[in-house]
């Protein structure tokens, strides 16, 4: 289902140019101790932190400071201060937000794809307290095109930089 409507979108983004995919609100990018964060994508996409990502090049969030707050499986292969998944896989990477995230001083935090890390720059996804009246959620994150999309209740939404 999810598959035909991203053929659909992706069909109409050909002839009209711009596929016009809803963009996510800070809501839809805040996670909580418990949540899980889910990465699918088809090759050569693969998700990567630290280092620098967006266009013009910026920094990203130090990998130091996402270790703080998420913990990754598999482990991310680190050189320096980047930290990357492996490449394609639904999931590829999942990470698991720490219990002790939002104390860590770690607002929020981005990533990119290792493989265009121009154009799949991350908007920050927000580090936020534990909710008693909100149960851990799954966050689910492909690769469509050139963007990242994560599943909402009211169809997916874009999580990348418009
Ligand atoms: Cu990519």
């Amino acid at each position: 289902m999810l598959k035909a409507v991203f053929a659909i979108a992706l069909g109409a983004g050909l002839m009209v140019a711009a596929p016009g995919f809803a963009q996510s609100t800070d809501q839809d990018r805040t996670v909580r101790p418990g949540d899980r964060i889910e990465w699918s994508a088809n090759p050569p996409h693969f998700v990567q932190f630290g280092g620098t990502g967006g266009n013009p090049p910026a920094a990203l969030t130090p990998l130091a400071d996402v270790d703080k707050v998420l913990s990754f499986v598999p482990p991310l292969s680190v050189d320096g201060d980047i930290g990357q998944g492996p490449t394609g896989g639904a999931p590829g990477l999942v990470a698991t937000v720490k219990d002790d995230a939002a104390g860590a001083g770690v607002a929020n935090f981005v990533f990119t794809c290792g493989q265009h890390p121009g154009q799949m720059k991350s908007l920050p996804f927000i580090v936020a307290p534990k909710d008693a009246a909100q149960p851990p959620r799954t966050l689910k994150i492909r690769a469509v095109g050139l963007d990242w999309m994560l599943d909402t209740p009211a169809g997916p939404v874009k999580v990348d930089s418009p």
